[in-house]
């Protein structure tokens, strides 16, 4: 296929509740939508970069930059055979995984309706519905989250992650153990810890917990393998693993026993798809995580949770826990065995709701 035509959207949209993480609140989400164009059919893909560098060094300007200077130029009129075959063509771009990625989406998403398939279908996937549980971010209060929780269990929620920090660790989690002795509890620290404060993570260690995401430093796989060896909890990896390598080289020094697998975070689905190959092999669990994504983004993770690695529910949460309106027409909605339905359509398997689009739309840039 050849993209003769790119554009890139600047969307902001209001979330239903704030969100916030040990590195921020947030009451707005922000990302960016590329459409790729070629004979009359639209490709979507979504780069999860958020408006501030909080979560990674990303934001929507740096990915805005790089996007239309640097890779939409390089593939732009050009033959490609394959989504998959971006990964070495965008290579000549250093880091900018979340930019690499929602360009890469696009062309799948093209590719799936070029060729009738579903992107679950495109990328192996097997489960036609995928189990999911909800991230909570952090409350007011212990008691505050106790009834947040509640009411996401309510719902049908069968997994809960929370988000902790120093000082909100151990007392916010003992509260949700408490209240629901038998949940299937994690916790999201989101690289708020050093190895030296590290004696309030091993108190966490007899709530019985799935995992501990990213306690320490992203760019910190050593300091994780001291800190995994110290906890029976494992520790899953979210920021460190930015590729199948840092995979690899994580799992082979112990620095988690689960990865959280984020096709943003490391350059695609392709490279998303290459990590659960490498922890299937090894029997490595994996769970689809989640960057708070319009529809959009929802359907890729869906597509990419079909996968048979994914064992453990992932932070895919249906469209009503996140904003008051979205941009997609369709709507995922919770099944009552905590599981959401893996789009069947081709591509995504969306449709974009244009006046909802419009209304999200800061900015617009058409390429050529
Ligand atoms: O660390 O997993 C994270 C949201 C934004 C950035 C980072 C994270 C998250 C979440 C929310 O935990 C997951 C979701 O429901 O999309
Ligand atoms: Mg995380």
């Amino acid at each position: 296929m050849k993209i003769t035509q790119f554009a890139l959207r600047h969307l902001r949209m209001a979330l239903r509740t704030p969100f916030e993480t040990s590195f921020g609140r947030i009451q707005t989400r922000d990302c960016i939508l590329i459409e790729a164009r070629t004979d009359g059919l639209t490709g979507y893909g979504e780069c999860v970069a958020d408006a501030d560098p909080g979560y990674s060094y990303e934001t929507v300007q740096t990915a805005w930059h790089i996007l239309r200077d640097f890779l939409i130029p390089a593939i732009l009129n050009q033959e490609i055979q394959h989504p998959g075959q971006l990964r070495q063509r965008l290579n000549f771009v250093r880091g900018h995984p979340m930019a690499k990625a929602g360009l890469e989406m696009a062309l799948w998403d093209l590719m799936g309706k070029l060729q009738g398939q579903p992107l679950s279908a495109l990328l192996g996937g097997q489960r036609r519905q995928v189990e999911v549980g909800v991230s909570v971010g952090l409350q007011e209060s212990p008691s505050a989250l106790v009834k947040t929780v509640e009411n996401y269990l309510a719902q049908g929620y069968k997994r809960i992650k929370i988000k902790i920090k120093p000082g909100r660790d151990i007392t916010d989690a003992q509260a949700v153990r408490n209240a629901f002795p038998h949940l299937l509890l994690q916790v999201d620290a989101n690289s708020a810890y050093r190895l030296e404060d590290a004696h309030s993570l091993l108190q966490l260690d007899d709530l019985n917990l799935l995992l501990i995401e990213q306690p320490l430093a992203e760019d910190d796989l050593w300091d994780h393998h001291h800190l995994q060896a110290q906890l029976r909890t494992p520790i899953c990896l979210d920021e460190s693993i930015l590729s199948a390598r840092h995979a690899r080289q994580a799992l082979e020094i112990g620095a988690c026993r689960i990865i959280n697998i984020k096709a943003g975070r490391v350059g695609g689905l392709s490279e998303a798809v290459a990590i659960h190959d490498l922890c299937l092999s090894q029997q490595i669990p994996v769970w689809c995580g989640g960057m708070l994504e319009t529809g959009v983004g929802r359907a890729a993770n869906l597509a990419l949770a079909s996968l048979p690695g994914f064992t453990l529910p992932g932070d895919i949460s249906a469209s009503d826990r996140y904003y008051t309106e979205d941009i997609t027409q369709e709507r995922f909605v919770l099944n009552a065995d905590s599981t959401i339905d893996t789009p069947t359509l081709p591509g995504l398997g969306i449709s974009i709701d244009p006046p909802a689009l419009e209304r999200a739309t800061l900015a617009t840039l058409t390429l050529p």
